[in-house]
């Protein structure tokens, strides 16, 4: 079920669209989620060329430090942050985590039609189920925000 949300900001004549991204925002899976969201509960969809800004914050829900990154998905959740599916495709301190407050902008062009996950890259915590579906489509024509199991 696609929703329109608050947090995303889509300019279709630009193609550009943005999303404010909350790591740790509440309580779910142990504050281990995006936007409230974990385990590929969320799924992000944006049309294959769009760029793609993502105001990311640590909201700091349990006081852990946090990071976001796209990465291709691969057969087993990454120990900890990877090589990014996009070279600005990252937060700063990706490994360690930024401190809770800290603010990033990550901007990418969705260059590459496919599934991937959002997570966080710091030990343990994508393993921990803190990571969330990203696709990037050639078919849609909008960007789309999804809740509900990811398939
Ligand atoms: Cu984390």
């Amino acid at each position: 079920m696609a929703s329109a949300t608050s947090w995303m900001h889509a300019d279709s004549t630009a193609k550009s669209v943005g999303f404010d991204i909350q790591m740790a925002e509440n309580g779910n899976n142990g504050t281990f989620n995006f936007n409230g969201y974990a385990r590929g509960e969320l799924t992000i969809t944006v049309p294959v060329g769009w760029k793609v800004q993502m105001h990311v914050v640590n909201t700091g829900e349990g006081a852990i430090p946090h990071s976001l990154e796209i990465a291709k998905v691969t057969e087993a959740m990454p120990a900890q942050g990877v090589d990014p599916a996009f070279s600005q495709a990252y937060t700063v301190q990706l490994i360690p985590g930024m401190a809770v407050g800290a603010k990033d902008e990550v901007e990418f062009t969705a260059s590459e039609p496919g599934k991937y996950w959002m997570l966080c890259g710091v030990p343990g915590h994508a393993a921990g189920g803190m990571w969330d579906w990203f696709v990037i489509s050639s078919t849609a024509s909008a960007p789309a925000v999804t809740i509900g199991k990811g398939s």
